[in-house]
């Protein structure tokens, strides 16, 4: 079994899309269960991209490349994951805010967030106040995550916190926000619970906020 975990963990951090494909297809003809292959290999992988990411040995087209291979790997176990019934670390809502359609970062957040073990429900890009707000009842979310890259459209961000408020969804959910524009500062004034500058960091962030409201629970 060993063999073939590594295999898989070697694949996503070389970003060996078909490699992890077969790997992935061999763990489970060996009946190793699927949540097995993600947390023994894909998430401390996509981690392990994330490290070197921070300490700049990998940039932004390999980590598009590993999450490109994590996800050939994502699409055969995916179905396994459900009917083994493995409980996700939490839900997150995330989308590119209304008249942007910049998702480029999205997707990278979205796919680390997926290597960290949440579930995650993707909107697209150039969502409204109403889909968010819509997306986070339905899917009983525990973090929505928001990405603008227009100065512009960044000030739709305040606009969806407010929608979250109105709908009473506030204390139910931390709100992460990110994008190139963005700065601390700025999500402090609009009220998000959270900043990030980049997916490694998005995905940390959103694993400690599900710790804390498990924590807050037991
Ligand atoms: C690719 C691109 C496009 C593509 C988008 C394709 C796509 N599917 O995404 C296209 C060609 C469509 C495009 C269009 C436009 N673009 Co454009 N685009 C870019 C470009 C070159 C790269 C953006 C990108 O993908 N970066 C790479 C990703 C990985 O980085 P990122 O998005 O910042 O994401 C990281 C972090 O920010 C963070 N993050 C992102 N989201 C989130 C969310 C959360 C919750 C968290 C925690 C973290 C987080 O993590 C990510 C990964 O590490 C930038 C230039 C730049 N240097 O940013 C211009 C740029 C963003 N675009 C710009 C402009 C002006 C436009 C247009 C208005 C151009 C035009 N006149 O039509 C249109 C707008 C269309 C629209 N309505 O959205 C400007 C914005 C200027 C401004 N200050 O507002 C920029 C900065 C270029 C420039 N220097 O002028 N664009």
């Amino acid at each position: 079994m060993e063999v073939i975990i590594e295999k898989i963990y070697q694949g996503v951090l070389n970003g060996d899309r078909e490699i992890v494909i077969d790997s992935v297809q061999e763990a489970i003809n060996a009946k190793i269960p699927a949540d097995v292959i993600l947390k023994e290999s894909m998430m401390p992988a996509m981690a392990e991209c994330g490290r070197l990411f921070e300490e700049g040995e990998y940039f932004v087209p390999e980590l598009l490349i590993a999450s490109r291979a994590m996800q050939g790997g994502m699409v055969l176990i995916k179905p396994l994951l459900i009917t083994e019934n493995v409980k996700s670390m939490g839900k997150i809502v995330i989308g590119t805010v209304k008249g942007d359609l910049h998702d480029i970062g999205k997707n990278l957040v979205g796919m680390m967030l997926e290597g960290a073990g949440l579930q995650v429900i993707d909107l697209g890009s150039d969502v409204d106040a109403e889909k968010f707000v819509e997306a986070v009842k339905t899917n009983d979310a525990d973090l929505v995550g928001m990405s603008a890259l227009l100065t512009t459209t960044m000030e739709n961000m305040p606009v969806i916190i407010n929608a979250i408020k109105e709908a009473g969804l506030k204390d139910h959910v931390k709100i992460l926000v990110g994008g190139a524009p963005l700065t601390q500062a700025y999500a402090d004034k609009i009220g998000a619970d959270g900043y990030a500058p980049d997916a490694s960091q998005a995905a940390k962030m959103a694993v400690n906020f599900l710790s804390e409201k498990k924590n807050n629970l037991t």
